[in-house]
């Protein structure tokens, strides 16, 4: 009863902003010319609202680097900021008729946009907080303040949980209590290169997270399972996957990734399982670089493969 089943809206944005490397921004689009969208629709049965087009959002960009100079030291804030108040308009009209949302990335900072928007949408529609899973190598907790790289990417939780404030709201104040996340209702799943600053707000608030270490020592069955015991039955789910939380091996193309990670089968049974919760809202897939890869031809197959099968598997292909 949380989502209409059958109902997908897609938000595809090619937006790179929120880091410094060229081609996150392509991700959506090689991702929908592999036929994502077609294997929902044929495959699983979606009806598929929203268009195919990738947003690239030109007429909110600021003209030049120069009209969108660093700000608490976060690098084109401005443009970041624009983008995801858009995408969170996006994602909440979606979410509002009860659509199951897809979106497609580019990097990780348009979460702040998606979470902002449905989060608000199923306060409204349900009067119920959403919960969110972050599938991620990284806890993209920094403050602006605490953040080493000042890349947007790195810092999506702290604007959305009201960690970071900032009254601005050109700067990110524009996300109100109505768009934020419980940090209760948050947790982790993949951890492995979490900053130091950030590693302190965990503990300071209390945040739920199951690093790699966790995974290896109770396997990721029971860790899924005491991640969705820790959200409670009945609480919808968006679930942010970073493609990075898998292994290199499974997807290279990515613009910061970390060896040592999930196995493809470990990443889809992630989706698999918050699936047949039945109580899962929104899906986002991020950081599918296609314009890096070592063995750029093979790489970059493989790493949209393993996205298309994450995808598929938290809209409920494979369970019988
Ligand atoms: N991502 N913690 C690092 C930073 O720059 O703040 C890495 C962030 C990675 C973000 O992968 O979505
Ligand atoms: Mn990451
Ligand atoms: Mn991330
Ligand atoms: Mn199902």
């Amino acid at each position: 009863y949380l989502s209409n089943q059958e109902d997908l809206g897609i938000v595809a944005v090619g937006f790179s902003g929120g880091q410094g490397k060229v081609g996150v921004d392509e991700g959506p689009e090689v991702l929908i010319k592999s036929g994502l969208l077609t294997q929902l629709h044929t495959e699983l049965g979606y009806n598929i609202h929203g268009d195919d087009k990738v947003h690239l959002y030109p007429e909110l960009l600021p003209k030049s680097q120069d009209d969108d100079p660093p700000y608490r030291g976060m690098k084109n804030p401005l443009a970041v900021s624009a983008v995801t108040r858009r995408i969170a308009e996006q994602t909440y009209e979606h979410s509002r008729q009860g659509r199951m949302t897809l979106t497609l990335g580019g990097d990780h900072s348009i979460a702040i946009g998606t979470v902002a928007g449905v989060a608000k949408a199923t306060r409204e529609r349900i009067g119920r907080e959403t919960a969110v899973i972050w599938v991620d190598a990284h806890a993209d907790i920094n403050t602006p303040e605490d953040s080493d790289s000042g890349n947007i990417h790195g810092m999506p939780l702290a604007f959305l949980t009201g960690i970071a404030k900032e009254e601005r709201e050109e700067y990110f104040g524009w996300i109100k209590e109505d768009m934020r996340l419980n940090p209760r209702k948050l947790v982790y799943i993949g951890l492995r290169d979490v900053d130091k600053a950030e590693k302190r707000i965990l503990r300071e608030h209390n945040i739920k997270a199951f690093s790699m270490f966790d995974i290896d020592r109770h396997g990721i069955g029971r860790v899924v399972e005491m991640a969705l015991a820790h959200i409670g039955n009945d609480t919808p789910i968006h679930l942010s996957f970073d493609v990075d939380a898998l292994d290199p091996q499974w997807a290279p193309s990515t613009g910061t990734p970390v060896r040592g990670g999930l196995t493809l089968r470990e990443g889809d049974y992630i989706c698999e399982s918050v699936h047949q919760t039945g109580s899962l809202v929104a899906v986002d897939l991020v950081e599918v670089n296609p314009k890096l890869a070592e063995d750029q031809m093979v790489g970059v197959q493989e790493t949209v493969r393993a996205g298309c099968s994450l995808v598929r598997c938290a809209l409920g292909e494979s369970l019988l």
